[in-house]
């Protein structure tokens, strides 16, 4: 089946009244869910979750309203995945940063409509989008996408192969926030850090985070959930992660996102703060040959 055919797809996974596929102008195709609990959109290019809002709430994924939903261009927003490695490839400058997963066409192999009234769309690699030169083993790859009052996303790796091979990756989740100034987020305290603002130095989370300039952090040895605390939308942002040891939290304040073009007005980095679930530097993931990682995240809203 050619997963470029939008009525093939809604043949084969639409879900009356919950799922719906349809292609975007820019040529993407995209999974529109609707359920009683929540609406999301994921483009198929790169299993991209683009949009999370359950009902009666503000929507909790940032999307930027500059993105570029273009083939084989990373989209500003949502949740980008990061993999088979994180940030820069360790030897080859020319390969794609955060990897070349989140570029390239997946495809839809399963929907569901769940019996707690969430919907279920699973999304596969196919080996025939994965780059040989760039990532010469035999792999499954799928990202289980759950549509709910929570939103749970779930990044497996199999290794098909006959021998161990080390990924890095990353759930790069862009977040909603009322504004840059008004939120703290809590759950990696006394955690080290990698620094990329200062160098790549290893600091020590001191307390609570907040953000008065740009941001890089690269927290390893971490499975601790994250709050984003934010007090000007009343509500607390839970991320609950299992499989993952490194936490990276982003913000490229005013220059940066100025120079990335794609993040919409002057001020849209105040909007956005990425909390991102990953295993990276000394958490890099050794899946040996026949086993299988999961990287599983699990998005919440509590009020304040
Ligand atoms: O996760 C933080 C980070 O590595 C930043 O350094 C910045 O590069 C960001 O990811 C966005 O990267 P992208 O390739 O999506 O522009």
């Amino acid at each position: 089946m050619s997963q470029s055919d939008v009525t093939t797809l809604n043949q084969k996974f639409a879900i009356p009244g919950q799922l719906e596929f349809t292609e975007d102008v820019g040529g993407l195709i995209i999974a529109r869910i609707a359920n009683k609990q929540a609406q999301s959109t994921i483009a198929l290019q790169g299993a991209h979750v683009m949009t999370f809002e359950p009902v009666g709430e503000k929507p909790v994924i940032w999307l930027s309203p500059a993105a570029k939903l273009v083939l084989g261009k990373s989209i500003r927003g949502g949740v980008p995945i990061c993999w088979p490695w994180f940030g820069a490839h360790a030897t080859d400058s020319t390969f794609p940063a955060h990897g070349f997963a989140r570029t390239v066409p997946w495809q839809v192999v399963a929907s569901e409509a769940l019996s707690d009234g969430s919907t279920r769309v699973t999304f596969e690699l196919p080996q025939s989008s994965i780059p040989a030169a760039q990532w010469p083993h035999a792999c499954r790859v799928r990202n289980i996408v759950t549509i709910g009052k929570e939103m749970t996303v779930e990044l497996v790796t199999e290794n098909t192969g006959q021998a161990m091979f080390e990924i890095s990756e990353a759930l790069h989740t862009y977040f909603v926030i009322s504004d840059v100034d008004k939120i703290r987020i809590t759950g990696l305290e006394g955690c080290t850090y990698l620094d990329k603002v200062g160098d790549w130095q290893r600091r020590t989370q001191d307390g609570a985070i907040t953000i008065a300039a740009e941001v890089d952090r690269l927290y390893v040895n971490t499975d601790s959930d994250c709050l984003i605390d934010d007090n000007g939308h009343k509500r607390c942002i839970r991320i609950a992660k299992r499989g993952s040891l490194s936490t990276v939290v982003w913000n490229p304040w005013v220059e940066k996102a100025a120079k990335m073009g794609d993040f919409g007005s002057d001020t849209g980095y105040r909007g956005m703060v990425c909390v991102e679930s990953a295993n990276a530097a000394e958490n890099v993931v050794k899946v040996a040959a026949g086993a299988t990682h999961s990287l599983h995240v699990t998005y919440s809203i509590e009020n304040i």
